[in-house]
């Protein structure tokens, strides 16, 4: 009998369990087109939602300022070409409320939402051997069942506070970026604080200190920033954009990480230093991530290449900020650049020449606590309307541990990737039969432009399921073989570049959660392409690596 017609659907009330053939966690982008995948192959498929609507991180991060760094015509959906011929980016890196409009729209068009379940976050996710089935629990109560539970919980999707004392005793408005609020907030005369400056906060200060009263930002590590360079898109533009659609899509799957800027075939000794100055100079002036993807192919992995590249960033932050002292605390000491996720910025440096912005350095003057009426910072008290937490994300394995994961004989998830995680491809563990995991840890789509590894994931593992059913197989699970080569391959592909070397949360290295002190390595640095082959020969070889039954 086919997985599909096994299926039972009853209706949810307290005392009954929902069953599908496929349970999806989460409606961003990759729950959205599993769900739309499922359903066209006739299985019957169910979203959990933590939140109120579609669209995941552009749900979540409304803050001032949220918007791509990906060229939003590289970031859209491919699989569809109605979507293709139907929406219009209006920007080249488009904004949060453009972004949400985009996943609503993706939304309407498939009917999703009537598969999906809103405001129901799952608590728990229980392997059920004898059953063969997965059983879901949420915490809003009730459960469901299904043979299959594929994960979209996303990579950045755990807000992190931090661990300083007094969080709750404030009396002011105060926000994380990743959970901002969906009524509008105004900066219009107050005094603001933003604690963090990785992309989030960059982002969120160029854009409050617009229209705010008195800014201070605290920094802990500076981070290198380069600029955007974000212009609107024409309607003469976009059909030209259109009608390039394949040739566009065609070159971002043969770039490392899905994106338009494919590094320069030289090495940075290759040429003289005036020609390396003016390629630099070339690709600062270049939108998007140019500067960091499209350099020499070494300013990533060798440390002289990288020294060179790091010494013209120092030069433009000195040339765009007036005050050479507040310039010296904006530099980065402890890593090069490329070496952490580089923030893409309009402005940002600027917003330190202004008079009512403030840059603290904590690493100087720690923040003590927090108080009733703002921060006590190396034994000063400030005084806020509003403290504004861009601190960040237990990333990658953080949503995973927010879950009660337990597999095969109640082995726990958290536990099993306590030093790191072990998957077979990012998308699956040994000991965890039938869970797919979509953007999982050890999977390219981390260093990806995301859409472009969704739709590879997606259509993986919908092959997989296709072809399982077909064969009439009701289960499948790594090898503990399988697993460790892959874990090994994946640190492999990490150990040549820099950026494995410097805390970070692609290292796993977030000082607010438990256990996340040391270095481990979260994603595959192979480059898509690669990856992407890697899938094809294993499903080629009947999903080579899998034990299938
Ligand atoms: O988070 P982060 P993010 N006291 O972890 C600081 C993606 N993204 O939300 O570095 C004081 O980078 C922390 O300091 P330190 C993108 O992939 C994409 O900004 O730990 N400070 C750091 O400065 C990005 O990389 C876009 O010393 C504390 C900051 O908070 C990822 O999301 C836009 C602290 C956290 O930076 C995460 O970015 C935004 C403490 N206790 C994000 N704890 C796009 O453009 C933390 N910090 C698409």
């Amino acid at each position: 009998m086919s997985i599909a017609a096994e299926a039972v659907r009853t209706r949810e009330t307290p005392d009954t369990v929902e069953r599908w053939d496929a349970i999806v966690i989460g409606a961003g982008l990759s729950g959205m087109y599993q769900l739309l995948k499922l359903r066209q192959m006739g299985f019957k498929a169910r979203v959990y939602e933590a939140g109120g609507g579609v669209g995941g991180t552009w749900y979540w991060n409304r803050y001032p300022g949220a918007r791509f760094d990906s060229e939003s015509w590289t970031y859209g959906f491919s699989f569809s070409p109605e979507v293709l011929k139907e929406w219009d980016w209006k920007e080249h890196f488009s904004g949060q409320p453009e972004n949400l409009r985009y996943c609503e729209f993706l939304a309407d068009k498939f009917d999703l939402r009537r598969d999906i379940t809103f405001n129901t976050r799952v608590k728990a996710a229980h392997w059920d051997e004898a059953a063969n089935e997965w059983e879901v629990t949420f915490e809003t109560g009730g459960r469901a069942r299904a043979r299959f539970l594929i994960t979209a919980i996303g990579p950045l999707s755990s807000p992190t506070m931090p661990t300083i004392p007094g969080i709750e005793d404030f009396k002011g408005e105060s926000w994380h970026t990743g959970l901002w609020p969906h009524h509008p907030v105004s900066f219009a005369g107050k005094r603001v604080a933003v604690i963090g400056t990785g992309a989030s906060g960059v982002q969120a200060i160029t854009e409050i200190a617009k229209t705010v009263g008195h800014l201070t930002v605290f920094q802990r590590t500076p981070n290198w920033c380069t600029p955007l360079r974000n212009s609107k898109i024409e309607p003469e533009t976009m059909a030209d954009i259109r009608s390039r659609y394949d040739e566009i899509f065609a070159q971002c799957r043969e770039n490392w990480g899905c994106f338009v800027h494919t590094a320069d075939p030289r090495h940075s000794t290759d040429v003289t230093p005036e020609e390396r100055e003016a390629f630099f100079e070339k690709l600062y002036n270049t939108p998007g991530f140019a500067f960091w993807q499209g350099n020499f192919r070494d300013v990533l992995m060798d440390q002289a290449a990288n020294d060179a590249l790091t010494a013209f960033v120092i030069k433009k932050i000195r040339a765009r900020v007036n005050d050479p002292k507040i310039a010296d605390k904006l530099i980065p000491r402890n890593h090069g650049y490329g070496t952490r996720r580089v923030p893409l910025e309009s402005g940002y440096f600027e917003v330190y020449n202004q008079p009512n912005v403030k840059l603290v350095d904590i690493r100087e003057t720690p923040i003590e606590r927090v108080t009733e009426k703002g921060l006590r910072v190396g034994g000063e008290d400030y005084e806020f309307d509003m403290i504004i937490y861009a601190t960040g994300f237990d990333a990658i394995t953080g949503a995973f541990d927010r879950i009660d994961f337990q597999g095969r004989g109640g082995e726990k998830l958290r536990a099993k990737w306590a030093d790191g995680p072990h998957t077979y491809l990012g998308l699956n563990v040994a000991g965890f039969p039938n869970m797919l995991t979509l953007v999982g840890p050890h999977n390219a789509a981390t260093f990806c432009n995301l859409p472009r590894c969704i739709e590879q994931n997606v259509e993986f593992v919908s092959d997989l399921l296709g072809y399982m059913r077909d064969k009439g197989l009701t289960r499948i699970e790594a090898t503990p073989e399988a697993e460790t080569a892959w874990t090994a391959h994946v640190y492999d592909t990490g150990s040549r570049l820099l950026l494995t070397k410097v805390d970070s949360w692609m290292t796993g290295v977030n000082k607010n959660v438990p256990g996340r002190l040391n270095r481990t390595f979260m994603a595959y640095a192979g480059g898509a392409p690669k990856y992407r082959q890697k899938c094809e020969e294993i499903a080629a070889n009947g999903y080579e690596g899998f034990k299938l039954s």
